[in-house]
């Protein structure tokens, strides 16, 4: 079962929930070493538990869940994020032992999406692939303390016996204003209403476009697929953005997506209020599949 990802991320809007999973936790940790004259800290933090059941005839396990997010801070700046699922332990859970990060999205409540404005400002996502988003220099995401952030999780479990994991989160976070902010660019083939849309077997592409109604330079941007995606990419006015690749790995005894393509550039590109953006998901599946995704979430300085 593949729930439609934007109407998740509604319903974490629109409902009140006071709960934080039980054992969520905010752990402050070592520094690297950026932005240059400002020392980034990384603080992470675990969402979870939650207990995936295991599969059953044939069907991996699933386990969709919707809550509050605790942020990594009360007001900073995020300079970089790495996504992980992980076991009590901190050793990372995967398909070879039987969860699947499906997706989360960690959206802000207390703003709009710029593209899908009947949205949280989805700030944060990744599937299986756990990108590691690094900005360029200078450039941030800023939390403010009146910030009321909620996570929707779908976790998959290919082992027969339930498996208890947490999305551990590595933020890498500077002072409140100490870097120039960007915001989301969420473009999704699936459109607005839902991120899901089917496709044939064999190659097709599908795509979605946005116009935009802002002024920026867009300085990140990376893409996310299901199996059977070949790449997804984002053009402005036509001309090509950010190419964002899957490639695969063998896990599980499955051929699954290991990364996806980022781009970054101080800017990627300049967009211009009227200009025309659009995403563009290319797959090659070996079977027809209802629920596909195609995505590319980039940010831009306006
Ligand atoms: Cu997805």
């Amino acid at each position: 079962m593949r729930r439609a990802l934007l109407l998740v991320v509604s319903v974490v809007a629109t409902l009140v929930l006071p709960l934080l999973a039980p054992g969520s936790a905010v752990t402050a940790s070592a520094s690297t070493g950026r932005p240059a004259d400002v020392a980034a800290q990384t603080v992470t933090v675990r969402y979870g538990p939650y207990t995936i059941p295991g599969a059953a005839f044939g069907k991996p396990g699933d386990l969709p869940t919707f809550g509050a997010a605790p942020k990594p801070c009360a007001a900073c700046d995020i300079v970089g994020e790495k996504p992980d699922l992980v076991y009590a332990d901190g050793t990372s859970a995967n398909m070879d032992t039987g969860p699947m990060l499906h997706h989360f999205v960690i959206g802000n409540n207390s703003a709009h999406d710029l593209v899908c404005p009947a949205d949280p400002d989805r700030l944060w996502a990744s599937g299986n692939e756990r990108t590691d988003k690094e900005l360029p220099e200078g450039y941030g995401v800023p939390v403010h303390v009146t910030d009321n952030w909620g996570i929707i999780t779908e976790l998959m479990n290919y082992s027969s016996a339930p498996k208890t994991v947490y999305v551990s989160i590595d933020y890498r976070i500077v002072p409140a204003g100490s870097t120039t902010p960007v915001r989301s660019i969420w473009m999704d083939a699936g459109g607005c209403l839902t991120s899901d849309y089917a496709i044939p077997a064999g190659k097709s592409v599908h795509s979605w476009g946005w116009t935009s109604t802002v002024s920026g330079r867009l300085v990140f941007a990376n893409g996310h697929q299901h199996d059977g995606g070949v790449h997804v990419s984002l053009t402005d006015d036509g001309a090509t953005v950010c190419d964002s690749n899957a490639e695969y790995t063998e896990m599980g005894g499955m051929s699954t997506i290991m990364s996806m393509g980022v781009c970054t550039g101080d800017p990627l590109a300049t967009v211009h209020a009227g200009d025309r953006l659009a995403v563009n998901s290319y797959y090659d599946s070996p079977t027809a599949q209802l629920n596909v995704m195609g995505i590319i979430h980039a940010y831009i300085a306006l």
